[in-house]
């Protein structure tokens, strides 16, 4: 789309609203940033544009002239498509995008795009390295004259759009892409995708598990037989989409039919032997190809804990491989790669006392992954905002070796009643992060640990998922020092 003179409404002014803003006054356009929060101050946010006290801010109500002077409207992630403005402003008629497609629409270069519920931001980050070591090889072979720059954006942390327009032919990109993003995309269409997994997060935004399903698998809506879409074998939804969209079991016809959702599918497990594909037997990751199958490396050679890491490192691997990075690079990355902050991270020892930090451990199913991999009995910090998830499987998960869990947030007596339904009753109450970290250095011994895993979004109590873990490791840092 040529943006130039065009009059675009961007609903949301976090981070992604402000570098779409930026972004589309670079592309020629009338930018116009709408936040629906009266808390906040209009002074504030047009300091955070490029064009400072003349950018075009509103906040609160839009007037109709507004609306009728606008050609379309860009969504931030957190601002869901039903939402009653972004309705009122389809019903007009307007063209409604989201800010990943706004940047893929400007930027060039190739694209590796990652979503699942979990492990989107470890596999983006590890393969961001891999792509980066790769384009690094090729710039020194070269003596300088191939080789382009390495982006890693999205749902990470950096708006697509911050970026887009530097974006050249002969860089990639690699992208954590949200279920929330994918809702408003029209063209995006990513050269090596992947979905690492679906389980029940986020229902309150999607309302229904199909739904949310859907917004993920859309992620290959604009793939061709040239791309390539990494799925996982052992998730039952994927695994039959894989098929679907491989033509396994479809002819090219009914596929199109459907969409043309027919590409390359490449599939990876940590049970199952594949005939083609990347997968996990007594302790090795192992490649089959072309009909030979390699082993690639021991997983003690990772720094990663857990099999849903080993999990991750398997789609990186076929996500690079599938655009021609040499298997050499991509291991002695892999290798050397450490765990992402607040995932799992190693944050002190104290008094004999292990602490990891799992801030981003949002929903059940992360937090059920982060427990698993534990190896030692654990007291766990649980709890937060309320995104309708149930606890069942992950109280199960505990067995015994969760020996106590500290509550926190909206959800506390929700978790607690769930806890006890199943038998499980060592569990106490936390007023504040301080509080909770205080429970945890009585409650823990010397040899065991503690985990801040809690299965729910921080909203209510935090900012985001990483406040709520930088809080969590400074009240760690600064134990040694406090009063017994
Ligand atoms: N707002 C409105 N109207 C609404 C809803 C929100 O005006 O109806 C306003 C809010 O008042 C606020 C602004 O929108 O001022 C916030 O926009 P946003 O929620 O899209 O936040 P950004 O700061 O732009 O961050 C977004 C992603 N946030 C969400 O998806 C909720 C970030 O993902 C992402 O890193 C960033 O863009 C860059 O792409 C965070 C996240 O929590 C990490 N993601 C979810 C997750 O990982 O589970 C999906």
């Amino acid at each position: 789309m040529d943006y130039k003179n065009k009059t675009a409404l961007i609903i949301g002014a976090g981070i992604s609203g402000v570098a779409a803003y930026d972004l589309l006054l670079k592309a020629g356009a009338n930018p116009i940033l709408y936040d629906a929060n009266t808390a906040l101050n209009v002074r504030d946010v047009r300091e955070k544009t490029c064009e400072k006290d003349k950018a075009n801010v509103i906040i609160g109500e839009l007037s109709k002239e507004i609306v009728s002077s606008l050609d379309l409207v860009v969504l931030s992630p957190g601002v869901p498509t039903d939402t009653g403005l972004a309705q009122e402003l389809k019903d007009e008629g307007l063209y409604i995008t989201g800010e990943i497609e706004l940047a893929y629409s400007i930027a060039k270069g190739r694209l590796i795009a990652i979503t699942g519920t979990n492990g989107k931001t470890t596999t983006t980050a590890l393969t961001g390295k891999i792509v980066e070591a790769y384009l690094d090889e090729l710039k020194k072979s070269s003596g300088g004259k191939s080789g382009g720059t390495t982006y890693v954006v999205g749902n990470i942390g950096i708006p697509y759009t911050s970026v887009a327009d530097k974006i050249e032919d002969a860089d990639i990109t690699v992208a954590e892409i949200s279920s929330f993003q994918l809702e408003t995309i029209h063209d995006f269409h990513p050269n090596v995708s992947a979905i690492l997994n679906i389980t029940p997060d986020h229902l309150n935004r999607h309302h229904t598990m199909e739904n949310y399903i859907r917004a993920k698998e859309d992620i290959t809506l604009n793939q061709t037989p040239e791309d390539t879409c990494v799925l996982n074998y052992e998730d039952e939804v994927l695994r039959e989409f894989g098929e679907k969209i491989s033509g396994k079991h479809v002819t090219k016809m009914n596929a199109s039919e459907e969409g043309g959702k027919l590409c390359n599918v490449r599939f990876f497990s940590s049970k199952t032997e594949l005939e083609d594909g990347c997968f996990y037997l007594d302790d090795c990751i192992y490649l089959a190809k072309g009909g030979e199958t390699v082993r690639l490396m021991n997983i003690h050679e990772m720094h990663l804990l857990g099999m849903h890491n080993v999990e991750n490192v398997m789609a990186a691997i076929l996500m690079a491989d599938s655009i021609g990075i040499p298997m050499k690079t991509i291991l002695d990355t892999v290798k050397n790669f450490h765990a992402v902050e607040h995932r799992i991270e190693y944050v002190a020892t104290v008094d004999g006392v292990d602490y990891y930090n799992d801030s981003k451990g949002t929903n059940p199913d992360a937090a059920i992954k982060a427990v698993e991999a534990m190896n030692r009995t654990t007291v766990l910090i649980g709890g937060g905002y309320d995104k309708e998830s149930t606890y069942d499987e992950w109280i199960e998960s505990f067995g015994t070796k969760i020996k106590a869990l500290v509550l926190i947030g909206q959800t506390a007596q929700k978790i607690e009643d769930c806890a006890k339904a199943h038998g499980f009753t060592e569990i106490y109450r936390a007023e504040s992060m301080e509080d909770a970290v205080e429970k945890c250095a009585d409650l823990a011994e010397d040899g065991e640990a503690v985990l801040l895993s809690p299965a729910c979004a921080s909203w209510g109590m935090f900012k985001n998922y990483e406040e709520r873990g930088r809080i969590f490791k400074e009240l760690v840092r600064a134990l040694p020092n406090r009063e017994k």
